[in-house]
């Protein structure tokens, strides 16, 4: 059995993400591969129940090891759950965010330090890592206006612009940083063309 392939989105908030992730899906099953879509965090039962303490919004502040450590746990699940079984059995898992956002929200919105994180990423993922991971990039005031036109805003959205501004830094270095991984979208223009430009990359898994 050849393992499947693991691509995941990236990308600040309202950038497009889950519009695309269906138009991916659509494009790989007209090619013959069995796909899965998923999430994070969340992704199985449990994930997506830390999914709601991760987004709610809740009196008690949460501190930021706790929101790391939340989305490693969600993770953990969901890699034994979902991903790796997925993978094994030859599908290709679609996910929307992976760790790359830990290193952009954690990382460059709370600024909790780069070694932290690939430290809990070693430990819950050994050697997993996404095939291929594709960043949608748009100024933050354009994401966080198709979002709000959207409705009520969860913990993370009612961050300011400026955490904002320090996540957009962080996903663009590790663009910078995995350059054979990360391939950037830019998310600003129209839809068709965003996707025109998707194909392109996923093309050349395909061959
Ligand atoms: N998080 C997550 C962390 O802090 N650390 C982590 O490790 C992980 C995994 C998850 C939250 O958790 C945080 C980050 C997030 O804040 P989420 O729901 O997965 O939340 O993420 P969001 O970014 O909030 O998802 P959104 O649904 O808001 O954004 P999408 O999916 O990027 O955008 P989408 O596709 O819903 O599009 C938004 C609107 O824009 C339109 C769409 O039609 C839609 O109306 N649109 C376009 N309009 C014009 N031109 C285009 N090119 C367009 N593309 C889309």
């Amino acid at each position: 059995m050849i393992r499947g392939k693991f691509i995941t989105l990236e990308g600040g908030e309202g950038v497009g993400k889950t519009t695309n992730l269906a138009f991916i899906k659509d494009y790989l099953q007209q090619h013959n591969i069995t796909v899965v879509v998923t999430r994070e965090p969340g992704g199985t039962v449990l994930a997506e129940k830390i999914r709601h303490i991760l987004l709610d919004k809740h009196s008690e502040a949460i501190s930021e090891h706790a929101e790391l450590l939340l989305m490693f746990a969600a993770r953990a699940q969901h890699i034994k759950h979902v991903i790796e079984p997925a993978l094994a059995q030859g599908r290709w898992v679609l996910c929307d965010r992976f760790t790359d956002a830990t290193y952009a929200y954690q990382g460059g919105g709370r600024n909790m330090r780069s070694s932290t994180i690939e430290c809990l990423e070693n430990l819950v993922q050994g050697p997993l890592r996404p095939d291929l991971t594709l960043l949608l990039d748009a100024p933050v005031e354009i994401g966080i206006e198709r979002a709000r036109k959207r409705g009520a805003f969860d913990r993370f959205e009612a961050e300011k612009i400026s955490f904002f501004e320090q996540v957009r830094r962080a996903y663009l270095l590790q663009a910078e940083l995995h350059p054979e991984r990360i391939k950037l979208i830019k998310a600003n223009q129209p839809l068709a063309d965003v996707q025109r430009a998707l194909i392109e990359v996923i093309h050349t898994l395909l061959r």
